[in-house]
């Protein structure tokens, strides 16, 4: 069919094909959660319904897009990896990010009331998106862990700061003075010694966030069957199925990646 005349804006749109060989990485960030944590009467520091919701969110994104090898969320964000030899669509960041970025934020609102029943969503909430490539599987663990060691940074400073607010009476300027300066020792501290809270048994959810990976389960169903020269019956049938499975555990350390060997690719 002939061209039209207009046919020559397509010639603006860039390339923007991400690197072959390189894991992907998409990673999503609430928009404005602050507001949205206190409109929402979020749980301080940790609500499970928010955190639950996330994590329902990111299982959509990996059961309906293809090729995420594993996602890691803490907070209001989600980190997506696609695997290095992905060739959906064509690589093409734009596709990709905002593939991840709507289907997640559909389904954050579509699976709203799983975890908040009858409170309502007061405004349609926003997620920012971006990708990042990263050639080596040292590079991708790196990244994995810079964002888990912000989750337990976060996490241990607001736990402490939210008990001596709410168990130790201190306002919030007051929690704020008193943990200026102060090391990770140092919290750890104030919370076994003045509130007997051993932070190593704080929730591992919150303290390590979660990761989804796929895998592979056996199932049995029983199906009704006819065989031959015998009456139609039930016959247990075990078929292995691929299931996005979600873990609360470090994943900085090796032992986590030597357990699922599948997840990356080998470097060579
Ligand atoms: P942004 O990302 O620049 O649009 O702005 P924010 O406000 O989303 O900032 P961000 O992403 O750095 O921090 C996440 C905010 O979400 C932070 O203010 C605390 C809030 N938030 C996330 N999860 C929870 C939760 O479980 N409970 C409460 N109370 N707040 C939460
Ligand atoms: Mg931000
Ligand atoms: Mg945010
Ligand atoms: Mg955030
Ligand atoms: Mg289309």
């Amino acid at each position: 069919m002939a061209k039209s005349k207009f046919e020559y804006v397509r010639s603006f749109e860039t390339d923007d094909t991400c690197l072959r060989n390189c894991y992907i990485v998409v990673r999503l960030d609430g928009r404005n959660f602050h507001k949205f944590a206190e409109q929402h009467q979020f749980a301080k520091p940790n609500d499970d319904r928010a955190l639950g919701l996330m994590s329902r969110s990111a299982r959509s994104v990996m059961e309906e897009l293809e090729d995420i090898i594993i996602s890691y969320g803490q907070s209001d964000e989600f980190s997506f990896v696609f695997k290095k030899t992905s060739t959906w669509f064509k690589r093409r960041a734009s596709k990709l990010m905002t593939h991840v970025a709507s289907q997640f934020s559909s389904s954050y609102v579509f699976y709203w009331k799983e975890f908040f029943g009858e409170q309502p969503l007061l405004y349609p909430p926003g997620f920012d998106g971006r990708v990042v490539l990263y050639p080596t599987n040292r590079n991708l663990r790196d990244y994995l862990s810079w964002r888990q060691a912000d989750c337990h940074i976060n996490n241990l400073y607001n736990t402490v700061f939210w008990t001596l607010v709410q168990k130790g009476g201190l306002t919030t300027t007051q929690a704020e003075d008193r943990l200026k300066g102060t090391l990770a020792s140092d919290k750890n501290e104030i919370l076994f010694s003045e509130f007997d809270i051993n932070y190593n048994n704080e929730s591992a959810l919150h303290r390590k966030g979660t990761a989804l990976i796929w895998e592979k389960r056996d199932e049995t169903v029983s199906k009704r069957m006819k065989l031959p020269n015998e009456e139609e019956r039930e016959v247990p049938v075990t078929r292995s199925r691929r299931k996005v499975e979600a873990y609360h555990c470090d994943i900085i350390g090796d032992q986590f990646w030597e357990e699922h060997p599948d997840i990356l690719e080998d470097d060579n």
